[in-house]
């Protein structure tokens, strides 16, 4: 047997005792070199201490709970015994070749040229125990490495999962074992949906290592939204069209609905793009389409579906006005009034949430110019509305006020090209400026 060698604590690049906090290996285990051999847990970071080199652990030094500082012997170990291991069961041919190559030798003799053809054990850096020094030197700097108990540690190390990523939620942000579970879970969620694929990673920074924060759960519509738009923004080629209606005639014509309250009904600016959007896509059926998942084919929907998006406390939501062909202004009003408010109690049923052709998100009971809205996917476009407002407007002899409604229309490049997305803009114009044509 060869001489054993100390296998030690590395330069911790502190001259403190620190406790080991998990071991991972009894006397008798062969080891890789970078295998993990103990974790080191103080206040201020947890350190993860690698094999410096394949062995046969011979004798252990340390146990949990004992204080550790630089240089300290871990473990005496055989360094021999891995590569006996590895010559016992190599590779039959590569055993027969370098058989053949080499003359006879005894059995210990071939251990050490074997020994010899791979790096030598002992001479591979300490890559991990580098790792770790400046896994410290990261954390004593403000990069936090989470908590966590030895066997959720264990745990995480078994999923592949890198505890350095995963959020702890419990006291003291320790990291629990349910708190890798949904990391896992997440991820999978994520993998699924394919909405990270072949995206490389987004850089993170904890801001709590530059002041104070607080933090706040999303809702849970805002967790089930966020991957959907996530992989609607990412899966499909978005473009956006600019364009301004000019509303004038339309709102002074709502005007005078809602002077005379019929019905009690309230007449939106809202309501009227509904039906008007509606007219424009029955003349560009394309607008109403979805495309097949293998990308070959255009499927056309033959009823006009319209999801209205609507801002709610847990999140946004996209309700359907079903059949607008078929409906009446003011019952279009009621339908936009009735899912809203059933959207902000949280009363909408999963049917209420399905099937529209194509959706609006109208921002301009708030405010703003122009944005991108992003596609509700199957549906191939969704026309954004910002705030009407007075403008000067060149009407070929002089300047005139007019009531210019911005319209921001994101459609799918696959199954739209441009011209087409320009052709529609000009139409529902045509539409919204032309109050008559909406309801004929
Ligand atoms: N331009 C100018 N004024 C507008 C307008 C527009 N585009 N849209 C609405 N308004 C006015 C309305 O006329 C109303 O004014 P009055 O009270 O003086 O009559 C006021 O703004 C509030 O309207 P509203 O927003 O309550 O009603 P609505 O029917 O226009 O919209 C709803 C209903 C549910 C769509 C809306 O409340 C909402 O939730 N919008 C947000 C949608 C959203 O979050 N989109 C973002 C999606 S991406 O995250």
């Amino acid at each position: 047997m060869a001489e054993l060698k100390e296998i030690k604590i590395p330069d911790l690049d502190s001259s403190g005792s620190v406790p080991v906090a998990e071991l991972f290996i009894k006397e008798g285990d062969r080891i890789e070199a970078e295998q993990p051999l103990l974790v080191l847990e103080s206040d201020k970071a947890v350190l993860e201490i690698p094999a410096p080199f394949a062995a046969l652990i011979r004798e252990l030094k340390v146990k949990e709970g004992d204080m550790v500082k630089s240089g300290d012997v871990i473990a005496l170990a055989d360094a021999e015994g891995e590569a006996a291991e590895d010559q016992e069961e190599g590779d039959p041919e590569e055993e027969e070749k370098t058989a053949k190559s080499a003359p006879p030798a005894s059995s210990a003799e071939r251990v050490q040229s074997s020994a010899a053809s791979a790096p030598p054990a002992e001479a591979a850096p300490p890559v991990l125990s580098k790792v770790s020094v400046s896994a410290e030197l990261s954390a004593s700097s403000g990069s936090k490495i989470p908590h966590a108990s030895p066997s959720v540690r264990h745990f995480a190390r078994e999923l592949g999962v890198d505890l350095k990523n995963v959020k702890g939620t419990a006291p003291k942000g320790r990291v629990s074992r349910q708190d890798v579970q949904n990391f896992v879970k997440t991820a999978l969620r994520t993998e699924q949906t394919g909405s990270t694929r072949g995206i490389p990673e987004l850089p993170w920074s904890d801001p709590a290592d530059f002041g104070p924060v607080s933090e706040q759960e999303l809702s849970r519509i805002q967790r089930i939204s966020g991957p959907r738009l996530h992989a609607s923004w990412m899966g499909i080629p978005h473009v956006s069209h600019f364009d301004k209606a000019d509303i004038s005639y339309l709102e002074r014509w709502r005007q005078e609905l809602n002077e005379k309250k019929k019905e009690g009904v309230k007449f939106t600016i809202l309501a009227f793009v509904v039906k008007a959007l509606y007219k424009a896509v029955e003349e560009f059926p394309r607008f109403n389409a979805v495309l097949s998942p293998d990308g070959s084919r255009l499927l056309i929907r033959r009823y006009y579906n319209i999801g209205i998006a609507v801002d709610t406390p847990e999140g946004l939501l996209v309700p359907v006005i079903k059949d607008v062909d078929r409906k009446s202004l003011s019952l279009i009003v009621r339908e936009i009034e009735d899912l809203a408010l059933r959207g902000r109690k949280g009363e909408l049923k999963a049917s209420d949430l399905k099937g529209a052709g194509i959706s609006i998100s109208n921002l301009g009971g708030i405010g703003g110019k122009s944005f991108t809205p992003i596609i509700n996917p199957p549906e191939v476009a969704i026309l954004g509305l910002s705030r009407a407002s007075m403008e000067a407007v060149w009407n070929g002899s002089e300047f005139d006020p007019r009531l210019m409604l911005p319209l921001s229309l994101s459609y799918d490049h696959r199954v739209i090209d441009g011209a087409m997305a320009a052709r529609f803009i000009r139409s529902l114009k045509e539409l919204l400026e032309d109050v008559k044509k909406i309801l004929i």
